[in-house]
């Protein structure tokens, strides 16, 4: 199994001279100002819980757009600060961008675009050509100073996700010493839904900067190459999944994304966790039912109302478990400037009103929905307390929840019922899989995990812990080094780099 301390041993052994550069939109420590001081928030989502293990493990630069209010006051005068603030481990370096930069590349370009282009979840995306300009000066910021931070030493650049994918372009044509790689979070999706972006080209020829481009699963690895292949005078070869472009070859390759298994199962067993059990369980009014689980950022990709739907199902047609049975719904919201997000909210809001104004009862309501950004501990305590979890993307690059629930149930106990159109539904085999938009099966599933034998319950849950204890966060990040400093050593830097050093 990879730990930190196997994955610190490959970097030293790996990376030699390269000094290793990760490029992301969002910062994995935010500083933001409670009473005039400034105070760090770790961001929810994926792709912190994802990378930031893996610097704390190798060291080098992150650099990433300061969005908090209190940034400015902890950099130096190079926009720098160390992380994580209680035991720095690598160096912060902050990109900071006007109002107008942040409307047009992140919310508009980035999330109004990109994000629904690239899931298949039945929201237009907005094409403006004003925020398409943004995005390439926003991304044009990013690159200068990656080329700053870099300098003339020969570094390894680590772009993240659909923010920046103009930027490994941007490297290249400055000829610098980089070798790049990028990793893309979220689907690729099939290439006649991809044509539909008037800029598809400049996109698929900004990824193509990059000498290692990774995908969660196989299925998005196949759509990239068959856009690339519909877009630009691109020889690809199927077999070894490369593409050649000019005279560069960008190899494509699926890296399943995971997470720190050891730490959340360790956090899941501490005293704490029990405490707040204890604590929810009393203030809640959960105490002696049957808890379902889902944790999401609130986004209209992760099928929040098809859950909802199919809980209410459930109980039309199993009257017999009113009273008995409880679904939480644990939420962030995220990215409420853009209108589709007020609209699922709205919509969310009304399907709980609904669901538990028509089977609530005095002291007891179907669905208790919590958006509030709920402390770890409580997450952790609601995941132990829960029979079943219910993760129901219409369309997910992998989903970490998932994953971080089965890393919390050492007591190997707890029902996955997973959607078949989130990547995690390739390894998690020994879940419910079940199609978000069948709501029938749906609720079938969840009387399922509601009556499931406790010894089937343990035979599954082993198996994915099994699973996902061997496919950790540090085995992705591994793979994902050494693909790259093959790249490295197969580039021309390289060559010369490692000639000089006396290595093949
Ligand atoms: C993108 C891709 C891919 C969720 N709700 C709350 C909360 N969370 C945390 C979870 C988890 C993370 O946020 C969500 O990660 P996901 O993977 O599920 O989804 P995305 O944010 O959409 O991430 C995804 C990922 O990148 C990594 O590559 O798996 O497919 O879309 O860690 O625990 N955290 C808090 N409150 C919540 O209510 N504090």
């Amino acid at each position: 199994m990879w730990t930190k301390q196997d994955l610190q041993a490959l970097v030293q052994r790996q990376t030699g001279d390269y000094r290793l550069v990760i490029v992301s939109n969002r910062q994995p420590y935010i500083h933001n100002l409670v009473d005039g001081q400034p105070q760090f928030v770790i961001p929810a989502g994926g792709l912190t819980s994802a990378l930031d293990p893996l610097m704390q493990a190798c060291g080098g630069t992150w650099i990433a757009y300061g969005g908090g209010q209190g940034d400015r006051y902890i950099v130096d005068q190079d926009n720098r600060v160390m992380v994580p603030p209680d035991d720095p481990a690598y160096s912060l370096r902050l990109v900071w961008l006007t109002e107008q930069e942040e409307q047009g590349y992140y919310y508009g370009f980035s999330n109004e675009a990109l994000w629904p282009l690239c899931h298949n979840a039945y929201t237009e995306p907005v094409f403006d050509s004003r925020d398409w300009r943004t995005y390439q000066q926003v991304n044009r910021k990013f690159a200068d100073l990656v080329l700053d931070e870099v300098g003339d030493r020969p570094a390894v650049v680590l772009t993240q996700d659909y923010h920046l994918a103009l930027l490994p372009q941007y490297l290249r044509e400055a000829d610098a010493p980089i070798i790049t790689g990028q990793f893309w979070h979220i689907p690729w999706p099939h290439a006649e839904i991809f044509r539909i972006c008037p800029w598809q080209s400049e996109l698929v020829e900004g990824l193509l900067g990059n000498n290692l481009l990774g995908f969660h699963i196989g299925d998005h690895c196949s759509n990239f190459m068959d856009t690339a292949s519909r877009t630009l005078p691109v020889r690809v070869d199927q077999e070894y999944n490369r593409i050649d472009y000019r005279d560069d070859t960008t190899l494509v390759r699926p890296f399943p994304i995971s997470i720190d298994f050891d730490d959340i199962c360790q956090f899941s067993e501490s005293p704490e966790v029990t405490e707040e059990m204890v604590r929810i369980q009393d203030e809640w009014g959960l105490g002696g039912q049957i808890i379902g689980l889902g944790i999401d950022r609130v986004d209209y990709t992760k099928g929040i109302p098809h859950r909802f739907r199919a809980i209410g199902r459930f109980f039309e047609k199993y009257p017999q478990y009113l009273g008995k049975v409880v679904f939480v719904q644990a939420g962030v919201l995220s990215r409420s400037d853009i209108e589709a997000y007020q609209q699922l909210g709205g919509q969310i809001d009304h399907l709980v009103d609904e669901i538990n104004g028509r089977f609530g009862r005095a002291g007891w309501q179907p669905i208790v929905y919590k958006p509030d950004d709920l402390p770890a501990v409580t997450l952790m305590a609601l995941r132990r307390l829960s029979r079943f979890c219910i993760v129901s993307s219409l369309h997910d690059g992998m989903n970490l929840v998932a994953k971080e629930f089965v890393a919390s149930r050492f007591d190997d106990d707890g029902v996955l019922i997973l959607s078949p159109f989130a990547g995690a539904a390739l390894e998690l085999t020994q879940s419910l899989i079940v199609n978000p938009y069948a709501t029938e099966e749906m609720a079938e599933a969840i009387r399922d995990a509601v009556t499931m034998p406790q010894t089937e319950r343990r035979y599954r849950m082993q198996q994915m812990r099994g699973t996902v204890r061997e496919n950790n966060i540090y085995k992705w990040a591994a793979r994902l080094l050494v693909e790259l400093m093959q790249c490295a050593r197969g580039s021309k830097v390289g060559r010369s780099l490692y000639a000089s050093a006396g290595m093949r």
